[in-house]
């Protein structure tokens, strides 16, 4: 079985390629990757010579890119290319726009001529907005509120309206946040603990009380996997983990996991748009026989221990376009 991982030197690709070498003897997985700021090879240096395993550089975006690796007769295909990081789609929305609505796009338009057993759409629960109380279900209305969300929930669309029109054997899946290793130091977590273990202080943002779910990166890629192996195409399922938690009380387990005062927070502005809640029920998933294994307090505490061990992987990426993009991100606070 061939399986086509778009997007798989990036954070979730890179465990997800990870946990299917270890899982499937018999397969051969595609990594098509732009190789952007998220991208990185580093991710799978241990596998790189593994006979079941090959990288091809490219842009989903890109007709020409994709019908190269379309060349692979791809099995199935997950597609986890997208931008990602909610702060850099309202600095600058247009990458976001070409890659999570015009990506989904291409590769829908490509399985339409080629054809492949199934299309898994990696998504996000930021497209159904936020939530006070309760949890959105795959039925919820799509209310996306970033240029981040809004891009997603494009290429979400598409993904329905081809499985409506042409029978695209789509089957689209929304996350919580995750959390694990290889996750690029902007989002809330990374950045947290490599900023404390450089000595600097955490930005929180506002009043710190947004809630977030989160689920180890483990827990995600076998709920992938369920999905890719059971789950019904046409079908829309949610991928939670009941691991809520405020900015706040998540800052407050880290300072205390690494030893660190609370003096370490720093509040700063607000996110613009910045949504309150996210919660999903992940119901229809657990029909399937999947349920998360991690808490939240042993998933933090593998987390942590797996960035003190692997300085020389993030230590580089905090530099250049990084130092840009934070630059802009406080220039004008
Ligand atoms: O410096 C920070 N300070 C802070 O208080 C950062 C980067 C974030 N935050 C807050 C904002 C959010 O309420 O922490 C929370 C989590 O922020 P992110 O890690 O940026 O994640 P979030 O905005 O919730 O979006 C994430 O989850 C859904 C991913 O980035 C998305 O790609 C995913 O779809």
């Amino acid at each position: 079985m061939t399986i086509l991982v778009t997007g798989g030197a990036g954070f979730m690709g890179s465990n997800f390629i990870h946990y299917l070498l270890k899982t499937y003897q018999d397969v051969r997985v595609v990594n098509f990757d732009k190789l952007t700021y998220a991208g990185n090879l580093e991710n799978l240096r241990d596998v790189e010579r593994d006979k079941r395993y090959s990288f091809i550089k490219g842009d989903i975006a890109n007709e020409g890119d994709v019908e190269r690796v379309f060349q692979t007769k791809p099995d199935v295909v997950v597609n986890f290319a997208a931008e990602t990081h909610v702060d850099r789609s309202i600095l600058d929305p247009k990458a976001f726009i070409m890659t999570d609505v015009l990506g989904s796009y291409t590769l829908l338009e490509a399985i339409k001529k080629h054809g492949t057993g199934k299309f898994i759409q990696i998504s996000t629960d930021e497209v159904f907005g936020s939530i006070e109380k309760g949890k959105f279900t795959e039925e919820s209305p799509f209310e996306p509120n970033s240029p981040y969300s809004a891009s997603k929930a494009g290429g979400d669309h598409l993904c329905r309206a081809y499985f409506r029109t042409y029978g695209t054997p789509v089957i689209v899946t929304h996350s919580v946040n995750f959390i694990g290793p290889y996750q690029y130091p902007e989002k809330v977590i990374p950045l947290f603990i490599t900023n404390l273990m450089e000595g600097k202080k955490v930005p929180l943002y506002g009043d710190g009380l947004n809630v977030r779910e989160y689920i180890y990166t483990e827990d995600y890629c076998r709920a992938i996997d369920t999905i890719m192996t059971k789950g019904e195409i046409g079908e829309v399922y949610n991928i939670g983990s009941g691991n809520e938690i405020t900015n706040l009380e998540l800052t407050k387990k880290i300072l205390a996991a690494m030893s660190t005062s609370e003096d370490m927070i720093e509040y700063v502005k607000d996110r613009l748009g910045h949504d309150r809640r996210y919660s999903l029920d992940w119901s229809k998933l657990a029909k399937l026989g999947w349920k998360p294994e991690y808490d939240l307090d042993r998933a933090l505490e593998a987390t942590i221990e797996w960035y003190k061990a692997n300085e020389s992987w993030w230590k580089p990426l905090k530099s250049g376009e990084y130092l840009e993009y934070y630059k802009k991100q406080y220039q004008n606070s």
